[in-house]
């Protein structure tokens, strides 16, 4: 398999400094001696902050966000063009605008969106305004239309093609919209009492009824709080970082999954890097089975 190394230093979906050092931080604990022998490489630009025009209210920092999701969703569309498996590390959740906009420009796809936020709002709905809620809401064609014409016009998503896992605080206008639009929910408690296999299986499941592919995005505050000081919003009651990890390396067994990211590291608030190794963890448990499945199959 061929990989792409994708790195998205953007910090302008939400309000604090150092998810932007996501990708770097991981640099720094080793990621690079993790990636196998020619992984293609590559950094998404991210606007200088003197460059910034266009900070509105229900809209923050709108143009710092379109300036790297734009390119983001061209790097992921050629990627998949060429057959290459992107692992996308942020970065705030706001650059899966870019990421589910590049995954459309090929055709329908599922999404496994492992959260403890919904991510679904507008900038109508949003109580922050921060664009790192609202990559779903912007794929499936609702919001501000410079957020939903990225990458085209027409919707990225459909609501039946979404399956969130770990999910825990949603906003009203979020809640209205799951129900109205049925999306598929399975909580960190049915995860915890029937286990992460069957939990696993039942979204293969239910994507594969639907869609012939689908992609992971991990937001690292779906883990409990005490496990990740260093996320902008941690959330109680999350996943323990063993669930958190069998997640990753069971979906990794899928050979319809076609792109994973990891978001929301911001070291500049973690405590002795506790939230960094974890992430760094997750990147090998990613990293590592591909290469061990690969290895069963040549010895079979
Ligand atoms: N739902 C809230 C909002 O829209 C908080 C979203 C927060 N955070 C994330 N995304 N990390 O998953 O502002
Ligand atoms: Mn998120
Ligand atoms: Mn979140
Ligand atoms: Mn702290």
């Amino acid at each position: 398999m061929n990989w792409s190394y994708i790195e998205v230093p953007l910090r302008y979906g939400q309000g604090k400094h150092g998810v932007e050092q996501g990708p770097s931080k991981l640099r720094t604990l080793g990621l690079e001696t993790l990636l196998p022998a020619e992984t293609k490489q590559q950094t998404i630009r991210v606007l200088p902050e003197s460059e910034m025009i266009n900070s509105e209210e229900h809209l923050k920092r709108v143009d710092g966000v379109l300036y790297t999701v734009q390119e983001l969703a061209e790097v992921v569309d050629a990627d998949i063009q060429a057959k290459r498996f992107p692992l996308i590390v942020g970065g705030d959740h706001s650059m899966a605008i870019g990421t589910l906009a590049g995954l459309a420009k090929t055709g329908p796809y599922g999404v496994i969106w492992v959260d403890a936020h919904a991510d679904l709002n507008t900038g109508e709905t949003s109580p922050s305004g921060n664009i790192h809620g609202m990559p779903l809401a912007a794929a499936m064609g609702m919001g501000d239309i410079r957020l939903t014409e990225v990458g085209g016009r027409e919707p990225k998503l459909a609501p039946e093609h979404l399956v969130y896992m770990a999910l825990r605080d949603i906003d009203e206008g979020e809640i209205r919209e799951i129900n109205r639009l049925g999306i598929k929910v399975i909580t960190v408690e049915e995860i915890r009492t029937r286990g992460v296999d069957v939990m696993m299986d039942e979204a293969l499941a239910y994507l594969r009824a639907r869609v012939d592919r689908f992609y992971l995005s991990f937001d690292m505050d779906s883990l409990d709080a005490k496990l990740v000081p260093g996320t902008g919003t941690p959330v109680d009651q999350g996943l323990t970082a063993e669930e958190g990890k069998a997640i990753l390396a069971e979906v990794m067994k899928a050979d319809d999954l076609i792109a994973v990211e990891l978001v929301e590291l911001n070291p500049s608030l973690d405590h002795d890097d506790t939230t960094a190794q974890l992430a760094f963890e997750l990147c090998k448990t990613i990293l590592k089975s591909k290469e061990n499945l690969l290895l069963e199959s040549e010895t079979v």
